[in-house]
């Protein structure tokens, strides 16, 4: 994914905002440090770019708008410390170290993540510089994207769901409230903040989906080609833990032929913004090649 160094100050700028926010928060050192453990110079800060995206789109500098991409790494963050605990995925690595509970343990990230949750609500509703119209919309919609009828509710899609049985449909729904949808708040999050109207949201909520599907796909396909064996099978930790897949029901050939599908229709949405929306159409061709 082509995340390189072009985005590097906005990933540092939003780290130091976290380490200012965390500092004046009120929080005890031992919910402090290992927030600043899992989230400082962690991870591609991939939620927030777009979102930054967003907002070029219509012209807004993504300066204004750091406080609300702070906010959706924030819920990001919380949903990968929890995925990873033994109730869910049980895994011991994350963003290349050890996850927080292997790190502290497993109350410490439990209670993390639900810092993070609050923190998230509090950066939105706290950004002065938008106005209280502005910041309930933007308030709302994380809600709802990241909560039952999104990320949290394809997580529990997911944890329900028999790779044996699943249809396609019933994997796309799961992929698109589990991964998708916060991507779909990061684009809303442009024409919202700029207030250009009710048909910008549309056209940016089916890119945020369309950016969902693809980016859940590549991911997969990191996750199969990253172990496949030399007599070419593979045995990832979704299907040890029978995860359903894209991958997993199309093949690798056929889900990289979809991708590309939705690499189009993802592109035809963004026509209309010209060249402000080249850095978006970059990133978006860059999915099938990232490796992280
Ligand atoms: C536990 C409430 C709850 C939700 C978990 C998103 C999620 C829901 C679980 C993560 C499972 C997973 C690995 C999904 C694939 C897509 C994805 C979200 C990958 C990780 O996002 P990146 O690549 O991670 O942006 P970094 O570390 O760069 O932030």
């Amino acid at each position: 994914m082509t995340l390189g160094k072009s985005y590097n100050i906005l990933r540092s700028e939003i780290d130091q905002l976290l380490i200012r926010k965390i500092g004046i928060s009120g929080f005890p050192a031992t919910l402090v440090e290992p927030i600043k453990y899992i989230f400082v110079n962690k991870g591609k800060k991939v939620r927030a770019i777009l979102l930054a995206e967003s907002c070029t789109l219509f012209g807004i500098h993504y300066t204004k708008i750091l406080q609300i991409a702070l906010a959706l790494e924030c819920i990001h963050t919380y949903s990968l410390i929890h995925d990873d605990l033994p109730a869910m995925d049980d895994d011991d690595y994350r963003r290349g170290e050890l996850t927080l509970h292997k790190k502290y343990d497993e109350a410490t990230a439990i209670l993390v993540g639900d810092a993070l949750i609050s923190l998230a609500f509090e950066l939105i509703s706290g950004e002065k510089d938008l106005s209280a119209e502005c910041r309930v919309k933007l308030i709302n919609n994380l809600a709802l994207y990241s909560g039952g009828k999104g990320m949290v509710g394809g997580q529990m899609l997911d944890l329900r769901l028999n790779p044996e049985e699943a249809s396609i449909e019933s994997i796309k729904k799961m992929q698109q409230m589990k991964t998708g949808d916060l991507f779909c708040f990061a684009f809303t999050a442009g024409p919202i903040i700029a207030g250009s109207g009710s048909d910008d949201e549309e056209k940016l909520f089916e890119f945020g989906k369309l950016f969902g599907l693809i980016f859940q796909i590549s991911d997969d396909l990191i996750d199969v080609e990253s172990t496949l064996t030399e007599a070419g099978k593979s045995v990832n930790k979704d299907q040890k833990m029978d995860k359903a897949t894209y991958v997993d029901h199309y093949g690798i050939e056929e889900a990289k032929k979809l991708m590309q599908n939705y690499i189009k229709e993802a592109k035809v949405i963004l026509e209309k913004y010209g060249s402000k929306a080249r850095p978006l159409i970059t990133l978006c061709e860059s999915l099938p090649n990232r490796r992280s």
